[in-house]
């Protein structure tokens, strides 16, 4: 009950209610909207760690762009790694309409207080690796961003409807590449069954910890910004990827796998939690060479970032502050 003799209590209930009845109405809540403090808090988490997961996404497939194995495929590859820089800036902007700067949020990730997903963490070790990264983690993604695209926040949604756009075509000249490998000579079949077989269980990890185990997920469903739990996205994934796997004659690396038809889902073996709670704690087999190249980039850029700031500068009208 609030305390009539504290007259913000009423009023944060009041507004608390009317917040709880918009979003229970599917209403979308726009910047200039009142939100819970921690409705706020829990967007800026979500929406720069997913910025940051673009940008770093950037490093593993980036190695590959000067070993494509020909100019169709580097021409694609270098179109996907630079449409992800531009996922990354949609959600940066987007986390700015809750009143963060971005420099703010590139230096929580540079000093390593705030997390990107842990896939970036694991090498591409081959060019079978790039096609199974566009179907897998990508795949993955879409799941997930599909989902967020229909989140209660309006400047969250709408950049996550622009990146699933962009996603489909990742995703799809990722699968591209692995049929085209599996069904060519033994060594490439063997080098995309390999990718496959490394990166399969941690993509299932990309959704999360189990429901039983994820501290944020209550909240974020209350509030909507997530619709469904990890364990129902990580679901939906498995039953759309086997049939895909079985087009391609890949096998998945599970020997629990298996259709159920009482569900109608496809049941998978145990995920090992302790690898994922090692990568996000920073012991991935690339935490610290991402890190680095993230913070080499920063450095690197200053110039061109100073260079920008002294235009801005030189170009002001110190009489009106408006620029030339
Ligand atoms: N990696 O309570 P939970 C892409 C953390 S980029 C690292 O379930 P939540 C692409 C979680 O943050 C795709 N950390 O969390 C780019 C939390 O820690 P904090 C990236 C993870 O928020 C380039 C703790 O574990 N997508 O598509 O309810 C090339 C407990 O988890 C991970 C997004 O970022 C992880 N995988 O649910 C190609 C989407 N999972 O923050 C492709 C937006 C969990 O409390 N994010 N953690 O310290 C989300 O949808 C949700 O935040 C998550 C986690 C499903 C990831």
């Amino acid at each position: 009950m609030p305390d009539p003799m504290m007259p913000e209590a009423i009023d944060s209930a009041e507004q608390l209610r009317r917040f709880e009845k918009r979003i229970a109405a599917g209403e979308k809540i726009e910047p200039k909207d009142w939100m819970p403090e921690r409705y706020r808090q829990q967007l800026v988490r979500m929406i720069s760690q997913h910025a940051h997961s673009e940008v770093v996404g950037m490093l593993p497939e980036g190695n590959w762009i000067t070993r494509a194995p020909m100019l169709r495929r580097k021409m694609g590859l270098l179109a996907k790694v630079q449409d992800e820089a531009g996922h990354g800036m949609y959600l940066y902007c987007a986390a700015e309409t809750l009143g963060v700067d971005r420099r703010e949020m590139i230096e929580a990730l540079l000093q390593g207080k705030a997390k990107y997903s842990h896939i970036f963490n694991y090498p591409t070790l081959a060019w079978a690796d790039i096609g199974v990264i566009g179907w897998f983690v990508d795949g993955a993604a879409i799941v997930n961003q599909t989902m967020l695209a229909k989140c209660s926040y309006g400047p969250y949604s709408r950049a996550n409807l622009r990146i699933c756009k962009e996603e489909n075509f990742h995703k799809r000249q990722g699968y591209e590449i692995v049929s085209t490998l599996s069904s060519g000579t033994p060594k490439q079949r063997e080098m995309v069954q390999d990718a496959v077989n490394r990166w399969w269980w941690p993509s299932l990890m990309m959704f999360g910890p189990p429901d039983a185990s994820s501290p944020n997920s209550a909240e974020l469903l209350r509030w909507k910004i997530k619709l469904h739990s990890n364990d129902e996205l990580r679901q939906h994934f498995v039953d759309i990827t086997v049939p895909q796997a079985a087009a391609v004659n890949l096998a998945l690396p599970d020997p629990n796998l298996r259709f159920d038809e009482a569900s109608g889902h496809w049941k998978f073996g145990e995920i090992d939690w302790s690898e994922f709670y090692e990568v996000i704690k920073g012991n991935g087999p690339c935490n610290r060479e991402r890190m680095k190249a993230r913070r080499d980039a920063d450095t690197e850029g200053a110039w061109v970032r100073a260079a920008a700031r002294a235009y801005a500068e030189k170009h002001t009208d110190t009489t009106t502050g408006a620029g030339a």
